[in-house]
């Protein structure tokens, strides 16, 4: 038996490689996996001793020769394939161990230049796979190195590797080219400003098949974007660990995303407390414990059996104040040992780490894959979008009424506006003390989110700020708001009737600022 190695990634390598060897597998590989497998030990030779050719074009052309690609593609049923092999001097290669150019990690690099982005354009790697994967009858093809171990396993086991194995060795080639190719397609169509492609290839991964949907009767599974195009290391659902707890549910995840993207928005210690999608508890403060005891504050009825987010390493006195309370799960950059162990004891209570810093991102719409596009489906298709965020810097806004917000009002109606670009339309938030203390989430007119923000925060509407999503269209909001006590207003303004809105706020000495900008959530 003959394979041919020839990987960028040496992950693994070796000890597939002595494992072939132990069984008698000759192997050929290129100039760099070759000088790897040599300084380990292992016996090989060079893919110039199939092909008669060295490699060229500093390497563009290595294994790009009809002396390896017919040994690939030459059907072992077809006799005079084995015919014309023979008369050319051709062996049949058994295995093709491939791991293509790292193209997405090198254009995740800002600093990379065209040039060498095409360099890493991977074409013999390519070729090779997808010509081992036509042929997966006669030969195994392998592209990841987290395969390598199932397939030797299933070697020493069965003496073989199934027909199922290779084919699904294949499918996995196949869909690793499709994938690989559509970074690159994406990479050459954003620099022209074009975000979109005519056709879409999502290139996602299963991660794990739910019990079931939102519902009992609906059947659902969790994807997450493919590494091959997704170089940027975020902090993101999908490759959080699972350290605890029971198995989670479509609704679970779909809330540990707002609580991640909510606490992401903010640099100060932060924790919000979700349910249903929307913001419930949201606070900042000096510690993660009193940022989460004051988000619990803002509304502890709803909190119960939320999910909890954080930008900090959850800590013991942390972990102690939750561990008193029914939660559903909790994501977090880290815990310690000590909180882990106290929160490991509530069996139902999930628990995910990120493992990377939970901050606040630059928006990055420059590659859509390696950003964090949001799919949503409509009947018969799906819509794709750059994400909305708010970043850490500070909010561009000019103030519209006579008197101009306080220090400590704008700093409140900074936190509103993150805050509020995280609830479901029509959006209201109430704030104060960087505490949300009101809620009116996806109704259906504005002045009604206003009426539910301040019915929740009750007392607590007296001194304290308001942020809209969108521009109130009547000045009936801000007068419902300006009835119990509210001091200061954000809002993207834009109305034509923004003049009364303005006089109402006036009336009532409300400092009112515009940012120019909605976020609208649905
Ligand atoms: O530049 S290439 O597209 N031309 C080729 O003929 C070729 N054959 C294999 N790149 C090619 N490869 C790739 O080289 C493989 O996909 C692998 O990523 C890499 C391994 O090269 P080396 O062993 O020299 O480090």
């Amino acid at each position: 038996m003959r394979a041919i190695i020839s990987v960028a990634n040496r992950e693994g390598l070796t000890n597939l490689a002595r494992d072939l060897q132990s069984r008698s597998v000759e192997i050929f590989s290129t100039s760099g996996t070759l000088k790897a497998l040599r300084s380990a030990g292992v016996r090989a030779e060079s893919v110039s001793a199939l092909t008669n050719f060295p490699e060229i074009l500093d390497g563009r052309v290595k294994t790009l020769h009809p002396a390896i690609l017919a040994g690939v593609l030459a059907r072992r049923d077809v006799s005079k394939h084995e015919e014309e092999l023979k008369k050319h001097h051709i062996v049949p290669l058994d295995m093709v161990v491939v791991n293509l150019y790292p193209f997405a990690a090198t254009i995740a690099r800002p600093e990379t230049t065209l040039l060498e982005a095409l360099e890493q354009i991977d074409i013999g790697g390519v070729t090779l796979v997808r010509a081992a994967a036509k042929n997966f009858q006669d030969v195994i093809v392998l592209v990841r190195p987290e395969d390598y171990a199932d397939v030797l396993q299933e070697w020493r086991e069965q003496g073989e590797i199934s027909l199922e194995t290779r084919r699904r060795l294949a499918a996995i080639a196949f869909q690793q080219t499709a994938s690989y190719d559509t970074a690159i397609a994406e990479y050459l169509r954003v620099a022209t400003g074009d975000y979109f492609p005519d056709e879409l290839t999502l290139p996602l991964e299963r991660i794990q098949t739910l019990r079931y949907g939102e519902n009992p009767h609906q059947q659902a599974a969790f994807y997450r974007w493919n590494e091959t195009t997704t170089p940027a290391k975020l902090a993101t659902v999908a490759e959080a660990e699972f350290l605890h707890g029971k198995e989670l549910s479509y609704n679970n995840l779909l809330d540990l995303d707002t609580a991640l993207a909510t606490v992401q928005s903010f640099t100060a210690p932060t924790a919000v407390i979700v349910k249903h999608t929307n913001p419930c508890g949201l606070a900042c403060g000096d510690t993660l414990l009193e940022a989460y005891k004051k988000a619990h504050g803002g509304d502890p009825i709803s909190a119960y059996g939320g999910i909890i987010g954080a930008n900090r390493q959850i800590d013991i006195a942390t972990a102690q104040e939750i561990e008193q309370l029914f939660y559903e799960a909790i994501i977090a950059p880290e815990y310690t040992p000590e909180a882990l162990a106290l929160l490991r004891k509530k069996k139902n209570l999930r628990l995910l780490a990120t493992h990377r810093p939970i901050e606040p991102l630059a928006i990055n719409t420059q590659l859509l894959y390696g950003g964090r596009p949001e799919v949503r489906t409509v009947s018969g298709g799906l819509l794709i979008q750059t994400p909305d965020a708010i970043g850490g810097r500070e909010i561009e806004y000019r103030v519209v009424t006579d008197r101009e917000p306080t220090l400590e009002e704008v700093t409140d109606l900074m936190f509103a506006w993150k805050a509020v670009s995280q609830v479901k339309s029509n959006a209201i938030v109430l704030a104060h003390k960087l505490t949300l203390v009101g809620v009116g989430a996806g109704q259906m007119n504005r002045v009604t989110s206003v009426q539910l923000a301040v019915d929740k925060a009750g007392p607590r509407a007296r001194g304290a700020v308001l942020a809209s999503d969108a521009y109130f269209p009547f000045s009936d909001g801000v007068e419902t708001a300006a009835k119990v006590g509210v001091t200061a207003i954000i809002q993207p303004g834009g109305s034509i009737r923004d003049e009364e809105s303005i006089r109402m706020a006036n009336r009532y000495a409300i400092a009112m600022i515009f940012t120019g900008k909605r976020h609208f959530r649905h």
